[in-house]
């Protein structure tokens, strides 16, 4: 098998494993309002890249030294919770009061399938349900208690409206308007970056980096978080509706400023690709195996979905 075959059929086995994990975490499907659950469970378990979870799990391994450890299983409830903190995202920014779109993931969004009440409730129970989860680390290992506290205040911090909410209203405000590159850039850092921030920065505290380290961690991941958001800017203009199981071009719809806009297309393959090495060649100064995350920041650039 060649590197990329290889990387490839070891990252379709990390997905799998991340599912099986938010399948573990999900509410039983029970009671008067079992409806809630279903459509918890129809928006989280639709596919997507499980790129959060996936860059918390080899963040922690790159301080963890990768032997299982007591700390597992707590990772294992924050890597639930916050692709139940994205997922919400998702089904909010599809509602009729935001982008109004009717396919995410490759399937009808929650709102068409579930009605817009409780496409609403929904995005609100996965908020919600992210933070019973990841309060669930104190039973699981209450000697850490420390520990799991850090980890509840960035993941709070960064998807609150310091965060990825802040973003979102920074955006919806500014929708229609021509946007100073400032402004884009607060809107990116805040509404993209904060939370695969957030992702990275949890496994680094939960592997046991430093203060230092995690900072560092920080910095990379909002380059990738950066190069991310500028690359889903790309595949708008670029990428097929097949591929990425969304509408494309909702940006010209939605008159929104964006990186493609701003600077070209052109342009903008080469800033995302000098922010992912950037971030590549920083990563490199961390302890630890970096072999597939660097590999994934890579196919970050690349990617088509
Ligand atoms: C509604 C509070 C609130 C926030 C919404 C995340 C977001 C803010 C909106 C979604 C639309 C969008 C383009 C967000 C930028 C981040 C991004 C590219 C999200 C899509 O993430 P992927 O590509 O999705 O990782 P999958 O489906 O693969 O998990």
């Amino acid at each position: 098998m060649n590197l990329k075959a290889e990387f490839l059929e070891c990252q379709k086995e990390k997905v799998k494993e991340i599912e099986g994990i938010l399948k573990d975490f999900l509410p039983e499907e029970t009671g008067y309002q079992k409806i809630i659950m279903e459509a918890m469970e129809y928006s989280l378990m639709a596919g997507g890249k499980r790129l959060r979870p996936m860059l918390m799990k080899e963040t922690y391994l790159l301080f963890s030294g990768g032997e299982k450890r007591r700390e597992d299983k707590v990772l294992h409830a924050f890597m639930a919770a916050q692709e139940m903190i994205h997922t919400y995202s998702l089904v909010h920014d599809d509602l009729p009061a935001m982008d109004n779109d009717d396919y995410r993931r490759g399937r009808k969004t929650a709102h068409v399938v579930f009605g817009e009440d409780m496409g609403i409730l929904a995005g609100d129970a996965l908020l919600n349900y992210a933070f019973e989860t990841a309060a669930q680390a104190f039973d699981l290992l209450p000697e850490e208690s420390g520990l799991i506290g850090r980890a509840l205040k960035i993941l709070s911090r960064k998807a609150g409206i310091y965060g990825m909410i802040g973003g979102q209203v920074i955006d919806v405000k500014k929708t229609g308007e021509a946007v100073p590159i400032e402004v884009l850039d607060t809107i990116y850092e805040l509404k993209t970056a904060a939370l695969i921030e957030s992702s990275m920065m949890i496994g680094a505290v939960l592997g046991g980096a430093s203060d230092a380290e995690t900072e560092a961690v920080e910095k990379i991941a909002k380059n990738v978080g950066l190069a991310f958001q500028i690359q889903d800017d790309i595949l708008d203009v670029t990428g097929s509706e097949e591929a990425l199981g969304k509408p494309i071009r909702s940006d010209e719809k939605n008159e929104k400023t964006t990186y493609v806009t701003v600077y070209g297309v052109d342009r903008a393959k080469e800033i995302v690709e000098e922010m992912s090495r950037e971030a590549a060649a920083m990563l490199r100064e961390l302890p630890g195996d970096h072999t597939y995350l660097e590999q994934l920041f890579l196919q970050l650039i690349y990617r088509e979905k």
